[in-house]
């Protein structure tokens, strides 16, 4: 999407090959790009990517919206609304929240938004687990409907609000019958199977009534692999020890020769 920073997948590797050479160990976990964000605030649409102008938090992997000062779309504030990704060798996760989301439209407002990212690693297999959160205030009979979706065949999630490839692993639906009300969401999830990279994504669709909010709001999607044993490959070790070497005879050269 426009504006948009990638950086080419190819050149990281090689960068990183030459690193990991240098090091004498191999690169357990390749950088990663792809977070983004989608809304559509009844009918005005909104969308935002990790390090694109629009984005608050410079942190590669972290989107921050809202953050600086209050993001209004069609009449709805959003005041600190944060979003990340994490990839390790045995957990990786997608974390949505926002601080407050206020209509102030004058109207009723319906809010779709998706976060996502592609490009995770840790498959073939593994498990997953889900969480969320949120307590509406001055909204009765509003609702909140959650997703959590990975996609084995790494597709770019959330080009827009609707875009959540892959399968839909868990849902949760919410609607306040009192003011405040809150929900409390928690999955253990099970196992699931995927590609070594995968996207997951995180959607949330709630109503607000004019003068409603939606406060501490976060939504979390984890996956957890089994950690590999991390056995240096012999060609580095060869290396490795023909650095030691070497750097051995320089020493008794100019030990000798200095
Ligand atoms: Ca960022
Ligand atoms: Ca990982």
């Amino acid at each position: 999407m426009d504006g948009r920073t990638r950086v080419s997948s190819t050149a990281l590797t090689a960068s990183g090959l030459g690193l990991a050479m240098l090091a004498g160990f191999a690169i357990a976990n390749p950088a990663k790009a792809g977070l983004q964000l989608s809304a559509n605030v009844s009918g005005v649409l909104f969308s935002c990517a990790d390090q694109a102008a629009c984005d608050n938090n410079p942190a590669v992997g972290f989107l921050g919206i809202g953050t600086v000062v209050p993001l209004a779309i069609n009449g709805v504030q959003i005041t600190a609304s944060l979003h990340f990704i994490q990839d390790t060798s045995s957990t990786d996760t997608i974390s949505s929240s926002s601080l407050t989301v206020t209509n102030s439209s004058g109207a009723a407002r319906n809010i779709t938004v998706a976060v996502g990212a592609d490009d995770f690693s840790g498959g073939p297999t593994g498990t997953w687990s889900s969480a969320g959160s949120g307590t509406f205030l001055n909204s009765l009979g509003s609702s909140m409907d959650l997703g959590f979706f990975i996609d084995s065949a790494n597709n770019q999630p959330a080009d827009n609000s609707t875009d959540t490839p892959g399968v839909q692993v868990d849902s949760f639906s919410f609607t306040p019958l009192t003011n405040p009300d809150a929900f409390s969401h928690n999955n253990a999830g099970g196992p699931v199977a995927t590609n070594t990279n995968y996207s997951m994504t995180l959607q949330f669709e709630f109503d607000l009534n004019d003068g409603g909010s939606l406060v501490s709001r976060g939504q979390a999607l984890i996956t957890d692999s089994p950690v590999p044993q991390e056995v240096p490959e012999p060609a580095s070790l060869i290396l490795f020890g023909a650095g030691l070497v070497g750097l051995g005879a320089m020493s008794y050269r100019r030990r000798r020769y200095g």
